[in-house]
């Protein structure tokens, strides 16, 4: 049995190339735009944040939340797409200013927990039971102004809501070493899958693996996702590349270390992922220099590079690699994995 791959990216990942240094440089696509560029861009999932898919969502009632989701809903129906799941934004918002469910303050803490309960609401009417948490403001810029002891409590009660409001929802949490905090309190995979642990319900937490979250904080992304498949955690990844430590890139896949690259791909082919409906889930941002009608080229392209990992990887001759690895001949495997990845044709992109 091998890996099968579906992709899936959120809508964010088509964007106006703004930084904190420069406005944007591209016109704003509408959300119906971009959902008809999917399918020809190679992609049958679609990623959400809760407002990605029902805007404005504050200013709604529950009720007008879920029916604005559920015609959403029809419109993916009718485009041949699958909605992967649904991230509360919680970031944003001004009362979210020192994070969500850690915040000092038991308004912001009170906001975050309802917003996430209508993202549930929401990735139900989309016909999915994922929900995925991206921590973004769950941390500190002085250590001093939290206490950690306190803020994994708190998480832990947050994420008990959450299972409690729904018995199918899943949740699969986002770990992230900093930006937009210096340190956050959910920092890697492990972090993750033992935060899961202290839950009500252990079995409904995972995480969602992004490889350049796992560089910034100074690991593999491919042994982060054997953790998480040793523990049977790897519900989606977020697939990218990233050069060092410096502020989170969500580079092209494969662009900056193929062979970090490669080696995501080839653990994800040998355990069989998708097998069980994950998606492969791609988080790029196009280069700032891109014109606007050349800027999807960063989704399709990082599709292109898995799809020609994974057959560099299948070409692979598994006795000789084994063979190498029984004599501990490495230098002859580094040999031939560096081969592998040289020895290939061009491919003129469409
Ligand atoms: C930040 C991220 C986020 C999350 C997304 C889904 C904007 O570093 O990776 O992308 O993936 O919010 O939760
Ligand atoms: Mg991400």
């Amino acid at each position: 049995m091998a890996g099968i791959f579906r992709f899936s990216f959120g809508p964010w990942n088509i964007h106006e190339g703004a930084d904190p240094f420069g406005p944007t440089v591209r016109p704003t696509l509408s959300f119906e735009t971009k959902l008809g560029q999917y399918k020809a861009l190679g992609f049958d999932g679609v990623q959400f944040h809760d407002d990605d898919a029902v805007p404005n969502l504050n200013a709604l009632s529950p009720q007008q939340i879920i029916a604005a989701a559920t015609t959403l809903k029809a419109r993916l129906d009718d485009e041949g797409l699958t909605a992967e799941f649904v991230a509360p934004r919680l970031w944003e918002d001004p009362r979210t200013i020192d994070g969500g469910y850690t915040a000092n303050a038991p308004a912001a803490r009170a906001y975050a927990l309802e917003r996430s309960q209508r993202s549930i609401d929401i990735a139900r009417a989309l016909g999915t039971d994922l929900l995925v948490l991206w921590l973004a403001r769950e941390g500190t810029y002085v250590r001093e102004a939290k206490d950690s002891k306190v803020a994994v409590d708190r998480l832990v009660e947050a994420l008990n809501v959450m299972l409690d409001y729904d018995p199918q929802i899943r949740i699969a949490i986002e770990p992230k070493p900093n930006e937009p905090m210096d340190h956050t309190y959910i920092p890697t995979t492990g972090h993750a899958i033992a935060l899961g642990h202290l839950t009500i319900d252990p079995s409904r937490v995972g995480v969602n693996i992004e490889s350049a979250h796992a560089i910034l904080a100074g690991l593999d992304p491919s042994d982060e996702m054997g953790f998480a498949l040793a523990h049977d955690k790897l519900w989606t990844v977020h697939l990218n590349d990233q050069n060092g430590l410096k502020f989170d890139q969500d580079k092209t896949f494969g662009s900056v270390d193929l062979r970090r690259a490669f080696n995501q791909v080839r653990l994800l082919d040998a355990y069989h992922y998708g097998s069980r409906g994950e998606w492969v889930g791609l988080d790029i941002k196009a280069m700032r220099s891109q014109p606007a009608e050349l800027a999807t080229k960063h989704l399709a392209n990082s599709r292109h590079i898995f799809l020609r990992l994974l057959e560099i990887s299948r070409s692979l001759d598994d006795a000789h690699i084994a063979a190498l690895v029984g004599s501990r001949d490495y230098e002859e495997l580094e040999r031939y994995i560096l081969d592998g990845l040289l020895c290939t044709p061009r491919v003129p992109t469409a």
